[in-house]
């Protein structure tokens, strides 16, 4: 098989690049290890910023998503049992999110893709990278027992954190910069109307619970557990019971309903830089994690891949390799900025010991001071509707 960009991944950042290249005349082929029916049900991000919805809807894959995603003006901080709206619109002069599921967002990918013809080999497996030092790298893999091999311009690695394209890369050619976090999500999706119209984000005593939704009957739910947390231990009865606890507030009823899935997310923050090596890009999860607390993973994988598909589109066009050259710093400045502000909205609403007192009346302090300070709020709001 022949292509211009190897595309290892069909997630987000893989599937979103392959549509954006299609836009600029440019041909590439997406290889994923599992099904598509598998990659369509996967329950995963669900807050879009700004800049995300602008894009989809710019290139053309935006149209379901603005019929059924929810567009939030506002969301909440609930501490001390009292409730504190971000009014997100006035503070940042209009900016908005969308609740829009990443399975949502999947699916309106994948079919852009079939509908243009695009190729997508789901199921692969043994998958491989080669020569990417070289201007002629090549991907293999196996599909139904069969070898196959792409031979590629650019391989764009777009396989998340536990891909193989970042492992691929020689030792030493990558600084590495990690923080694990001493808690977990447990995250459940429920058959139940959501009790608030926007997000909350709730910091209590007993640990942080955060409440999101899907649709008019779908809510998203989560709470801090611990890293090694057993799903034994949480039957659906004590789930419902310890979220109603942490989102107590008079006068407030959290509705619940049968609970259709629920998993465990580890918490961690990592950046791989550079985000290159020779013709091997790297995309999304494979090369930065953000805690999900400030909901900035899936945008910041697309994020990249739009600035990965101008870079590419200019080499083709103009025979530049400029864009490519600085691709990696580009992405960079607003992956620390994304790493900045899921670290300070973890570190604001999780209980890393509950014993520690001090840590506690501190983070009080640090929420009563962005919802009494118009600067701060600003701060908060404009980070979480996405960097312009
Ligand atoms: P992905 O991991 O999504 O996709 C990589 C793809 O590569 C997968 O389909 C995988 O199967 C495939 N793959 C892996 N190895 C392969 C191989 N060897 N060969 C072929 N294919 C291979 N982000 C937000 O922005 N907002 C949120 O609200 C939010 N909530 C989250 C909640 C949870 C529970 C989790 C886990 C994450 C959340 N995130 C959120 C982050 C999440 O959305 C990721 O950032 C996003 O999926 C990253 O997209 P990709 O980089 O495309 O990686
Ligand atoms: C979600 O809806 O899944 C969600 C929302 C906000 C977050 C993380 C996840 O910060």
């Amino acid at each position: 098989m022949r292509t211009q960009i190897g595309i290892i991944g069909a997630g987000p950042a893989g599937l979103f690049l392959s549509h954006l290249l299609h836009l600029r005349g440019i041909d590439s082929i997406v290889i994923e290890s599992h099904s598509r029916e598998h990659i369509e049900s996967r329950v995963r991000a669900g807050v879009l910023e700004q800049g995300t919805v602008d894009l989809f809807n710019e290139t053309g894959v935006g149209d379901r998503m603005c019929r059924e995603g929810l567009v939030h003006h506002g969301f909440e901080l609930r501490f001390n049992r009292r409730a504190h709206r971000i009014d997100m619109f006035e503070l940042t002069g209009g900016r908005c999110i969308t609740v829009y599921g990443q399975q949502e967002v999947i699916k309106d990918l994948v079919a852009a893709r079939l509908n243009a013809n695009g190729q997508i080999v789901f199921e692969v497996e043994d998958v491989s990278i080669h020569d990417f030092d070289s201007a002629k790298p090549k991907i293999r893999f196996r599909k139904d027992g069969r070898s196959q091999e792409i031979a590629c311009d650019f391989i764009a690695g777009c396989d998340g954190y536990h891909g193989i394209c970042r492992p691929s890369i020689p030792a030493g050619a990558l600084s590495l910069y990690e923080r694990a976090y001493p808690f977990a999500w447990l995250g459940i999706l429920a058959e139940a109307s959501p009790s608030s119209h926007e997000l909350i984000y709730a910091n209590h005593e007993r640990g942080f619970a955060l409440h999101s939704m899907r649709t008019p009957s779908l809510t998203r739910l989560y709470l801090q557990c611990a890293p090694d947390e057993n799903l034994e231990n949480w039957p659906d009865a004590h789930v419902w019971e310890e979220l109603s606890a942490r989102f107590e507030m008079d006068g407030f009823v959290l509705n619940t309903g049968p609970i259709l899935q629920k998993n465990i997310t580890p918490m961690r923050s990592f950046v791989a830089e550079p985000m290159q090596f020779g013709r091997l890009f790297l995309a999304g999860d494979s090369a930065h994690i953000v805690p999900p607390t400030g909901a900035k993973g899936m945008n910041l994988a697309i994020a990249d891949v739009r600035l990965l598909a101008r870079a590419l589109d200019r080499f083709y066009s103009s025979g530049s390799e400029d864009e490519l050259a600085t691709y990696s710093q580009r992405c960079l400045r607003r992956v620390w900025r994304a790493q900045y502000f899921s670290y300070f909205m973890t570190n604001m609403f999780h209980r890393a010991n509950v014993a520690d007192a001090y840590d506690y009346r501190r983070q009080l302090a640090e929420l009563d001071n962005i919802t009494s300070s118009r600067a701060a709020a600003t701060n908060l709001a404009e980070n979480y509707s996405g960097l312009p």
